[in-house]
Order: structure tokens, then C-alpha cells, then sequence
């Protein structure tokens, strides 16, 4: 009898000791999980959009859902980031593809080859990598077409350059009913998808391609874009879809970028939104309803900056040109600050107008420093420097103007911030947890 007995003690400790095993290992795994960053975190939440929205000429209030009411928690932004994402879709870029049947493809110390398969056909492209010196894994700056962006103070800093020639996946100089590139070879000429959103799919699957690599030459948790001009449109674009990016960084972006729409009208000499809707596919077709009315817009790009926040933000502009509207880009930087601010990571987000020269595109010496400061604290994690608003005196925003909201104070714990906790010149932190 005592043997059955301590037979069933065993037993008992054994199924003990599994069921507290499969538990601990659960949580292991989903902690794992929330660590990892994917695509887009509000996947699963519910949008209704409702059959009308309001018009306001002033800038929408990014805090109040579809239902009415404003969000009382931090917690609560992962699904009003969901329904902003859907009113950007809708109204101003395209919907986003969600992950495509399959992406395949190579990493190496030079090349990048991307294969995706979805809707039953196929597509190719690829880009060049340039290694910094020094050890890999290494963090990785995609570049957006090619010029304007300070490579030599990206690799210095010890990031890697991926050269992303976005007219591969979406070309410029197609009608609206005839657009040609990798994303339109899959999802139909006639989509209508503009390229801007087009480019930030293609360097979506470049990221599920160096996330399938294991991570052995660049690192996937530790991606940052860049460009200039139509391809800071692109880089803002790119960053707002993709939560796998964790420093987004447009320069000069001009109309069709960050500057708030509803600010372009007014802004002298800025580049009028039928111009930035007219001049190259960039927008979503349906854009075009609002290029004489952007009060109509349920959306403004103050919103689009609150989709990356509370990642590391990095937006320069120009104020020595008229046509790239910086003063509308203050504005839509200062609103989206407010996002920051509530989520308590209004230190991830830096704006600088402040510059000498006003060459387009040109390299800047002011933007080098805070430039490698954004690498340390957003990719290499080596640094924690407090983001800063370096707004020229020549297209100073007001946001007052814009607004009739007010910041809320949300509740829950503070949001997880880049970069160490600890003092700013502490090593790098250990890899993920
Ligand atoms: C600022 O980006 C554009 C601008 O929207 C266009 O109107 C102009 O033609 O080209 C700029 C650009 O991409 O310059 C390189």
C-alpha cells in the first residue's frame, strides 16, 4: 500500500513539476514574443469605421477613437494606432498588404535578395549592403534611393547601409492606371496603392528576409531608414508601416511627407497638394478627392508621426525652399510630439529646421552629430540622448493654431523608451530579453 502511496506522490510531483515547467516555458515564450517587434502590433484590433467622419479644418485629435471617446490608458494606443493606420490607408496612401504568402530570399556582407509570392504570383528585387568596420551583427540603415542621406556618418557610427532603389518596387513615371515595379507585378498595375506605401512594403519583406537570416551579419531588431526629398516621403511613410523600424529619419520631406496637409494651402510657395498628387503616383489614388480639401481628411500626418511613436524619430527639413512646406512639417513634428509626450517617450523624437545652408539634399554639418546620437541610443543602444526641436526661425509652426485638443494624461506604467536606463554613457545593454 505504502509503495502505491509513494507511487502516487511521484506522480503527483511529476505532473507538478511538468504542468509548472509548461508554464514557466509559456512565459518565457510570450515574453519573448512582446519583445520581438513585428510588423504591426494592432493586427488584431477591431476597426469600425463609421460611414461618415467629420470634417475640421483644424487638426484632427489623435486621442479620440472612431466611438467618440479618448483613450485613457498608454495601453490603449496600440488600437487607436490601428484605426489611424486604417484612416491613412483609406484616405491617403493605400491599404498595406498584410505578410505575403511567402518571402524568401539572401543575406550577405554585400547583396540582399528579396522573392515574394502572394495572390498567386511572384516578384524579385534586391540591394547592396555596405558593412561599417568592425564585428557584425551589425545594426542597418536602409537608404532610400540613393543620395541625401550621410552614409559616411552612418557607417562611422557603426551602422550598416542598405542601398533600397525604391522605383524597383514602385517606379515613377507610370499613369495612376498603369503602375509597374515588384509590388504592383503582384498586387495588379491598377492597384491603388501609391508608391510611397508600395516602397514601405518592399522594405518590409527586405526586413522579413534579415529576420529569416538568423541575424548573423545584420540585425533585424535593429533597423533604422533614411532619404531625402520624394524619398523622405518615402522614408516617413516607410517607418509609420512597419514597427520593426526602430529610427525613422526623413529629410526634407516636403508635401506629401510629414508637413500636415491642412497646412499646405496656406503655406507660401509650398508645393500644393494636387502638385505632390499629380507629379508621380506618390499618394493613393483616393488622395485625390482631397487635394482641394484636406479639412475632409479624417486624418493628418501629426497622426502618421504618432504611428511610429514611440520609436526613435528623426525628422529634418529644409526652411531655405518654400516649396518643401517646413513650416507645415513643424507643425505635424509638434502635434505628433504630443503622442510622444503621453506615451511618456517625448524624449524619441527630434525635429531640426536650424540650418545654414539651403542647398536641397545637401549634406549638413549640424545634422551629423544628433545623427550619430540617434544611431547610439535607437540601434546601437549605446547612448540615450534626449531627443531636441531645433525649429528655424524662418518657418516657425504654431501648434496652437492647429489645435483643439489638449494632451491627456494616460494611465499604466511608462512605456519601455530606447535606448539604457541607466546613466547615458553606459555600454550596450545585453541583447533582448
Ligand atoms: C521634396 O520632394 C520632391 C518634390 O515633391 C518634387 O516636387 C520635386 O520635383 O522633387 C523633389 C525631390 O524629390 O527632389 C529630389
Amino acid at each position: 500500500r505504502s509503495k502505491i502511496r509513494s507511487m502516487i506522490i511521484v506522480l503527483a510531483v511529476a505532473v507538478f513539476a511538468t504542468v509548472g515547467a509548461v508554464a514557466v516555458v509559456a512565459r518565457f515564450t510570450t515574453a519573448a514574443l512582446a519583445a520581438v517587434p513585428v510588423e504591426d502590433e494592432g493586427a488584431d484590433c477591431a476597426v469600425s469605421v463609421p460611414g461618415s467622419l467629420p470634417s475640421s479644418a483644424r487638426l484632427p485629435d489623435p486621442f479620440r477613437k472612431l466611438d467618440g471617446n479618448r483613450i485613457t490608458a498608454k495601453s490603449d494606443w496600440r488600437c487607436r494606432r490601428a484605426e489611424i493606420k486604417e484612416l491613412a490607408e483609406r484616405s491617403v496612401y493605400g491599404q498595406k498588404p498584410a505578410g505575403p504568402a511567402s518571402v524568401t530570399g539572401t543575406v550577405s556582407g554585400t547583396n540582399i535578395t528579396v522573392n515574394v509570392t502572394d495572390q498567386g504570383r511572384s516578384s524579385s528585387f534586391s540591394a547592396s549592403v555596405q558593412l561599417p568596420t568592425g564585428t557584425g551583427p551589425f545594426p542597418a540603415v536602409v537608404v532610400v534611393g540613393g543620395f541625401g542621406a550621410d552614409t559616411a556618418t552612418i557607417r562611422a557610427a557603426g551602422a550598416a547601409i542598405i542601398n533600397y532603389d525604391p522605383l524597383a518596387v514602385g517606379r515613377e513615371g507610370t499613369p495612376r492606371n498603369n503602375k509597374q515595379g515588384a509590388f504592383y507585378s503582384i498586387y495588379g498595375a491598377t492597384s491603388s496603392v501609391g508608391l510611397l506605401l508600395a516602397w514601405a512594403w518592399g522594405v518590409s519583406r527586405i526586413i522579413d528576409v534579415i529576420e529569416q537570416s538568423g541575424g548573423s551579419i545584420l540585425r533585424a531588431d535593429a533597423m533604422g531608414v533614411t532619404g531625402c526629398s520624394r524619398y523622405g516621403k518615402g522614408t516617413f511613410v516607410i517607418g509609420a508601416f512597419d514597427q520593426r523600424i526602430a529610427l525613422t529619419m526623413p529629410i526634407e520631406s516636403g508635401s506629401g511627407g510629414a508637413p500636415i496637409f491642412r497646412g499646405i494651402p496656406g503655406e507660401t510657395g509650398a508645393q500644393p497638394l494636387s502638385s505632390a498628387y499629380g507629379e508621380q503616383p506618390w499618394l493613393g489614388d483616393a488622395f485625390g478627392s482631397f487635394t482641394g480639401n484636406p479639412g475632409a481628411l479624417p486624418v493628418d500626418t501629426h497622426e502618421m508621426v504618432g504611428m511610429i511613436a514611440p520609436r526613435g524619430l528623426f525628422i529634418m527639413e529644409n526652411p531655405h525652399i518654400d516649396w518643401l512646406s517646413a513650416r507645415s512639417g513643424s507643425v505635424a513634428a509638434l502635434g505628433g510630439a504630443e503622442i510622444y509626450k503621453a506615451l511618456g517617450a517625448g524624449a524619441n523624437i527630434t525635429y531640426w529646421s536650424d540650418i545654414a545652408d539651403g542647398t536641397h539634399c545637401a549634406a549638413r554639418p549640424e545634422w551629423r552629430t544628433p545623427l550619430t546620437q540617434h544611431i547610439q541610443k535607437f540601434l546601437l543602444k549605446t547612448g540615450n540622448t534626449a531627443g531636441v526641436f531645433r525649429i528655424s526661425s524662418r518657418k516657425p509652426g504654431n501648434l496652437a493654431e492647429w489645435r483643439d485638443w489638449t494632451t491627456p494624461t494616460l494611465t499604466d506604467g511608462p512605456t519601455p523608451t530606447s535606448g539604457p536606463t541607466s546613466s547615458p554613457t553606459a555600454g550596450p545593454t545585453a541583447s533582448p530579453t
